[in-house]
């Protein structure tokens, strides 16, 4: 492997933890840990200067001294300094410096007074109550130690959070790193940038000037409850919301790679990986290397190119065939949040919506949208005072009224019709008909068999104004499962009949699934991106549904509310 400028920053990191251990003079661990941080943000890879004869000495911070060691790392992989350090003091001391609330004082009083060198004997040590005896120490010390210990083991299951849960804890985070002097580029990596709909934890990428500002601040933002561990290039914390956020400085020249390998999937990070091994190439969070030469990591088009394949979307990377269609060169050019032009359901104050008709229609419009469908529900849902065939005439009234005054924007005739439990609809063809679109879901009797349950469905699809089936599934993530349903065959139904499938874009929906839109894009039936909005802001849920849809391969013309209206109006008449 070659050397690269994070390995030496690493070492002499460790050479100044292992100093700061046997309590040397603070001017020479300042002096290694400025050199880590000097090597660590070069834009340049300090083996090449080598290389090219340069003097190492004129970079700041570094002197005689110190541009022979890194000589040194590059030549042998190592430094004698550290080998004899390691051989003075147990290395099991430099992880109980991982531990919260341990510095290297109190690791070296540890070790001093109860001989402690590895995790296991601190934890011993703090189960059988020896750790608070010691003075400085106490009980609440004693607990935190314990309490890191489990975390560090993993021994608790991480619950996952919603997406949209992760959003709100996440964005003002990755804000404030933002604000930190010599920062750079932060983003968000991992699950939450392949939009997954449920996240377990939080990976975030940094570029700048320091390192150690970057950790400092990261471990003192207010919603933290507990440093889990905090390093020189990396920290774990768990905010208060449990959730827990690990922060890695990374290099610029390693910036690309780091996303790549961050971002995942772990899935499709070895399958990249596998693609490189065949071309005699190594693929690491550092970069991307030939015979130990560096030949991409800036970008991750560059490490995508290194294995001949183009950029690859973070909410494609789940390797689910996007490997392969990318060699084919066939990849989808996924639908954007710009490509939507209305949105096919929301609901008012007719129903259980928060908002009147109109400020439901004057937000849409505000959006830029060229049309809302208002689907307020009927009256089989009368928990939401769902309209009878009276009260939505009486709304379709409304519509036409305010469609007339409206410029270039239309407000579509609509209902979110119950599916009864024998298939029929919940409202008479005769007012059907008069609607632009006929939005049906189910919203009692989940627990009928499969059997029965697909039935109804495609009974109901058997009604020629029947056109799209609203979250298809009833699922509610982490609350509810699916009920029992054969997909497949209701999109074949579906398919014959000319009728849609909603993905659902409400957070705690994302009903159809990504796999599951997949599925019906590959059996050629198109989308409605729907966000079922109760409320003005709902409306800004098209955001997950765009995700998932994008998990879903979909392009925009696999989407219904892409469309101009006059082309949707043709896709909605069923002949
Ligand atoms: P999460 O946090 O459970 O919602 O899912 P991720 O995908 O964010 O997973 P996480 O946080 O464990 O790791 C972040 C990324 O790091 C992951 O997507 C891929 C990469 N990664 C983690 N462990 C490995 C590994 O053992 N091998 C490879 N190739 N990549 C890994
Ligand atoms: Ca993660
Ligand atoms: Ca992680
Ligand atoms: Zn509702």
């Amino acid at each position: 492997m070659p050397i690269h400028n994070t390995d030496i920053a690493e070492i002499f990191n460790r050479v100044a933890d292992f100093l700061e251990l046997e309590e040397a003079n603070q001017f020479r661990i300042r002096a290694y840990r400025n050199a880590a941080r000097t090597v660590g943000s070069l834009s340049r890879s300090v083996s090449d200067m080598i290389e090219q004869n340069e003097d190492l000495s004129e970079l700041p911070g570094i002197g005689k001294d110190l541009a022979g060691k890194i000589t040194e790392i590059v030549e042998t992989g190592t430094l004698k300094q550290l080998k004899e350090l390691e051989k003075r003091l147990p290395s099991g001391l430099l992880e109980l410096m991982t531990i919260a609330d341990l510095g290297p004082k109190r690791v070296v009083v540890l070790h001093k007074e109860l001989g402690i060198n590895t995790l296991e004997e601190l934890e011993k040590a703090a189960r059988e109550e020896k750790i608070r005896q010691i003075q400085g120490f106490g009980e609440k010390t004693e607990q935190n130690i314990i309490e890191a210990l489990q975390r560090q083991k993993g021994g608790e299951a991480k619950p996952r959070i919603k997406l949209i849960v992760a959003e709100e804890i996440t964005q003002p985070l990755l804000e404030y790193l933002r604000n930190v002097e010599g920062v750079k580029k932060v983003i968000a990596a991992g699950s939450y940038r392949r939009r997954r709909e449920t996240v377990g934890d939080l990976d975030i990428l940094v570029t700048c000037k320091e390192s150690s500002k970057v950790m400092e601040q990261f471990v003192e933002y207010e919603d933290v409850q507990k440093v889990i561990s905090k390093g020189e290039t990396r920290s774990s914390v768990l905010l208060r919301s449990n959730f827990q956020v690990d922060v890695r400085v990374v290099a610029e020249e390693s910036y690309g790679a780091a996303l790549h390998y961050f971002t995942g999937s772990k899935a499709h990070n070895i399958a990249v990986r596998r693609l490189a091994q065949k071309r005699d190439l190594k693929v690491n969070e550092y970069g991307v290397f030939k015979n130990d030469k560096r030949v991409a990591g800036k970008s991750e088009e560059d490490v995508y190119a290194t294995v001949e394949l183009p950029y690859i979307e973070p909410e494609l990377r789940e390797n689910r065939g996007e490997i392969e269609t990318a060699r084919e060169g066939s990849l989808p050019e996924l639908i954007t949040l710009e490509d939507i032009r209305g949105d096919l359901q929301s609901h008012t104050t007719y129903t259980d919506g928060k908002f009147t008709l109109e400020e439901m229609v004057e937000a849409a419009k505000n959006k830029g949208y060229d049309y809302l469908a208002i689907t307020d529900h009927s009256k089989r849902v009368y928990m939401a005072k769902g309209l009878d065939a009276k009260r939505l005439a009486e709304q379709l009234e409304e519509v036409e009224k305010l469609n007339e005054e409206l410029k270039d924007f239309r407000i579509l005739k609509s209902s979110e019709v119950d599916i009864l439990e024998d298939g029929s609809l919940d409202l008479p063809d005769d007012i059907l008909k008069a609607l632009d679109v006929v939005v049906c879901s189910i919203h009692y009797n989940f627990k009928l068999s499969r059997e029965k349950q697909t039935e109804r469905i495609i009974r109901g699809m058997d009604n020629p104004y029947f056109n799209i089936f609203a979250h298809p599934t009833g699922r509610l993530i982490g609350q509810r499962e699916p009920y029992d349903l054969d997909l497949e065959r209701i999109m074949e139904a579906a398919k014959e009949r000319g009728c849609f499938l909603e993905l659902n874009a409400q957070p705690e929906r994302l009903d159809l699934s990504d796999v599951h839109v997949k599925m019906a894009k590959e059996m050629g039936i198109k989308i409605a991106i729907s966000t079922d909005a109760h409320t003005i802001s709902d409306l800004d849920y098209m955001r997950f549904g765009i995700g998932e849809a994008r998990r879903g391969w979909l392009e925009p013309d696999d989407v219904l509310n892409t469309q101009k209206w006059n082309d949707l109006k043709k896709l909605l008449t069923r002949t």
